[in-house]
């Protein structure tokens, strides 16, 4: 095999008709097309200039031309960056910076707002979206096959930026092997095959979407009806021709308040999973008495693909993660690394072939969390019982988990922290009936000075992105510190718990 992840997903359905995408809007896209546009993008990388190994950064809607890109910069050993659609320019040019990507690809029309990123030395801008833009040009006019571009199962795929347990993004290097793996048990553990249809109705710049979701349809040769955004309405509307759904709680309490979803509507389906944030015991319930499936959760992360999963046959036991995947190492710790008994809580450690590489050009943040014998601390709190389920408890990690993103309270602070009369912040994580948590800001004057908080939401809206705007403002005297002086987030959370009721 010359290229691991390209002939294993995609390169072996090359030439085949068989329906990859079922696109909403009409029409579909069988292997071969699929394949093929793939293939001229990846020629339209290589005429650009990009070199294997060089990094493509994209920030583009989703669409079938974005997934087809995708898989061209993988064909041609091109290491992608995936960035959410809702960051600003200032957060963009952070990931393009670091990451040392020579093009960003963005949505047409979307020049002007960012020339200040396009400016970055050696940079190039070109855009794409459903209905065209100039890479979309090129690569019309490239060949639609490539020679694939040879890697080694431990060359890089990949790049996704999270902020891990502590402080700023970091890419976490994603190998080819460490994808192909967790694709190839995936697959197998849920049982995927050639005549599943999956709704697919989240992102493709992150790990659930791309690599869980896309990933293990390719890996089984199955399709995917491939929505823009969710939307409950046209999931139901699309579910009696589907057999399987992947989604964020919210999705699922989504469709739980559409009427129309009933044992009839989920005739077809056989297999909801859920995963990036706890589901609710609740929630798993009434959806089981709602369409008669049990919802089948599973975890993971961006450094590690999925860890665990309750099983496909035998006990989906709401409330839990389920088992280690086959492969998949799972231990609870103590803060030195030593295994705790069963039934205590600790913080899980994972190791396998689908923990990532390390971060990105930061040698001491990957020695921070990926110890030497290989396993990664995932900086989740949890206990395994003894027959090996496990219920993740809580975070070490100062995070909030909105709608499946992930808001990490200290950039918000750092940011409220220089606003004019703000002397301190502190951002927390509230139960929130939508969104499962949403943030809360709490701001504390300095001495004879007043805090605009117009100003700070204008700041706060210019510099972050929507989704990490906090939905509560409250200005007080002072924060809730213990003897120690470190402010306990806990008795702010616990203030501020009934605020959105859910
Ligand atoms: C959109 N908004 C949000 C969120 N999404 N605010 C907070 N949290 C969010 N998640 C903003 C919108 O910009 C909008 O702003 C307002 O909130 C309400 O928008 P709404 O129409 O309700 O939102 P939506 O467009 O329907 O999106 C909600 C969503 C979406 C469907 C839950 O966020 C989503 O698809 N989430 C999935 C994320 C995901 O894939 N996570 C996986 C990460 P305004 O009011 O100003 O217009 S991978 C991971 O975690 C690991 C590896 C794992 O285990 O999977
Ligand atoms: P990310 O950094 O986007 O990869 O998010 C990973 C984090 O999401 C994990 O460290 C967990 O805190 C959380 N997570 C993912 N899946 C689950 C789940 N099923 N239950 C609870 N938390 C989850």
């Amino acid at each position: 095999m010359t290229n691991p992840l390209h002939d294993s997903l995609l390169g072996q359905r090359a030439g085949q008709d068989s329906v990859f995408l079922h696109l909403p809007q009409g029409g579909t896209l069988s292997h071969a097309d699929f394949a093929a546009r793939a293939a001229q993008f990846a020629g339209a990388l290589r005429a650009a200039g990009l070199r294997p190994g060089d990094r493509l950064a994209l920030q583009t809607d989703k669409s079938a031309e974005a997934l087809a890109l995708i898989f061209g910069a993988i064909q041609a050993g091109i290491v992608f960056l995936p960035l959410n659609t809702g960051y600003t320019p200032d957060e963009l040019c952070y990931f393009v910076e670091n990451s040392g990507a020579r093009l960003l690809v963005a949505a047409p029309g979307s020049e002007d707002r960012l020339a200040g990123v396009a400016a970055l030395p050696e940079l190039g801008l070109m855009t794409l979206g459903e209905e065209g833009g100039d890479l979309a040009d090129r690569a019309a006019d490239r060949p639609t096959r490539f020679p694939t571009e040879p890697r080694a199962p431990d060359d890089l795929a990949a790049l996704l930026y999270t902020s891990g347990t502590t402080g700023r993004s970091k890419g976490a290097m994603l190998s080819q092997q460490n994808l192909l793996s967790n694709a190839q048990t995936l697959k197998a553990e849920w049982r995927f095959a050639e005549t599943d249809v999956l709704l697919h109705a989240l992102p493709i710049f992150h790990t659930h979407g791309l690599f869980v979701a896309t990933n293990v349809i390719l890996a089984a040769g199955a399709s995917m009806v491939f929505f823009p955004r969710f939307d409950a309405g046209q999931m139901l509307d699309w579910m009696p021709r589907a057999t399987a759904m992947m989604g964020v709680p919210t999705f699922y309490t989504r469709l739980l308040e559409d009427p129309r979803l009933d044992r009839d509507r989920a005739a077809t389906m056989r297999l909801f999973i859920s995963g990036s944030a706890p589901l609710l015991a609740e929630t798993h319930r009434a959806f089981e008495e709602r369409t008669g499936h049990r919802i089948l959760e599973r975890y993971g992360m961006t450094e590690t693909n999925m860890n665990t999963s309750n099983p496909y046959e035998g006990e989906r036991r709401a409330g839990t993660v389920g088992l280690p995947l086959p492969g998949v190492e799972v231990r609870v710790c103590d803060a030195q690394g030593r295994d705790l008994p069963r039934g205590e809580i600790g913080v899980l450690e994972v190791r396998g072939p689908n923990v990532f590489q390390g971060y990105w050009q930061m040698p001491e943040k990957t020695a921070e969390e990926l110890r030497a014998n290989g396993f990664f601390i995932t900086g989740d709190l949890a206990v395994m019982g003894e027959d090996g389920y496990v219920t993740i408890v809580g975070r070490a990690k100062d995070l909030i988990i909105s709608g499946g993103y992930n808001i990490y309270p200290k950039e918000i602070e750092a940011l409220l922290d220089e606003m004019p009369g703000v002397l301190e912040s502190a951002v927390v994580g509230v139960p929130h009936p939508d969104f499962g948590e949403t943030p809360v800001a709490v701001l504390v004057s300095a001495p004879g000075a007043e805090i605009a908080l117009d100003a700070v939401q204008a700041e706060v809206a210019d510099k972050l992105a929507r989704f990490k705007h906090p939905r509560h403002y409250e200005i007080a005297d002072d924060l809730p510190r213990n003897t120690m002086g470190k402010v306990q987030k806990n008795v702010l959370r616990d203030r501020f718990a009934g605020l959105f009721p859910t």
